[in-house]
């Protein structure tokens, strides 16, 4: 009787121990629990620590062109370019020197005529209202009258001398302006030195003449200036009178 007893202890015991096992491991379907385990779920914890930062990100797109900046300082001359291609062969000539000069006369004969032209504007402009001209001598007045001594001075001074027309054109283009000015000019001849023997302010004698007839007549002994009357014949004329002044520049 007593064994029977402890037999039917240990046989409670044991299936009181399995019933609990199997409810233990008996999980509910929704919850992460055993049925002994699941209970009401509790206050939400507090936010944890910030956790550590993450690996660098993925290049992103490129982004759009910004605006046009301020202008930069003027840059460094390029370099040299590369040699052309050579040149047609050319006519035999003279040597490497020779043909070198011959380009450099080609290139001035350019300029002088560039030169040419342009002073033949400005001559044109220069005598448009009180100057002549004939080859290279200009002749201007300044439409005073003066004695043949300040006449001297006066072209002197101007960079000229006065005027003394040594061939036909010559005396044309002065007869020219004195006509204009509707007065006849002193010319730069004179006799001071041998009476009767004429001379250009320079001291040479005369090589050209265009004398009125019957002059020169050194009147009175007192003509030993020339002036020019307004058909461009001359006649000698006292020094002292007051003339037109041309002054010839060349
Ligand atoms: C006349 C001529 C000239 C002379 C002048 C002087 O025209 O006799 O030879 O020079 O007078 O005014
Ligand atoms: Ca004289
Ligand atoms: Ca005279």
């Amino acid at each position: 009787m007593k064994d029977f007893h402890i037999t039917h202890i240990c046989a409670t015991i044991l299936s009181v121990a399995l019933v609990a096992q199997s409810l233990l491991f008996f999980k509910d379907k929704d919850k992460d629990c055993s049925l002994l385990s699941c209970g009401k779920d509790g206050k939400p914890g507090q936010d944890g620590d910030d956790g550590p930062m993450g690996e660098k990100g993925e290049k992103g797109d490129q982004g759009l062109i910004g605006e046009r900046g301020p202008e930069g300082p003027p840059g460094n001359p390029g370099k040299k370019g590369e040699l052309g291609e050579p040149g047609a062969k050319g006519e035999k000539g003279g040597s490497p020197a020779s043909e070198s000069l011959i380009s450099r006369v080609n290139a001035l004969e350019l300029q002088l005529e560039h030169l040419q032209s342009a002073v033949a504007v400005q001559l044109k402009a220069l005598t448009f209202s009180r100057g002549t001209f004939s080859g290279r001598k200009i002749y201007m007045t300044n439409g005073v009258f003066m004695n043949y001594k300040e006449g001297v001075q006066t072209c002197t001074k101007a960079g000229g001398q006065l005027a003394s027309p040594q061939n036909q054109a010559e005396n044309d283009a002065v007869l020219a302006l004195s006509l204009e000015n509707k007065k006849s000019p002193f010319l730069g001849i004179n006799d001071f030195h041998v009476e009767g023997t004429f001379r250009y302010p320079n001291g040479e004698v005369i090589s050209y003449t265009n004398w009125s007839p019957s002059e020169p007549n050194d009147q009175q002994g007192n003509e030993d200036c020339v002036e020019m009357y307004d058909d461009g014949k001359w006649n000698d004329k006292n020094c002292h009178e007051k003339q037109l002044i041309i002054c010839e520049f060349f």
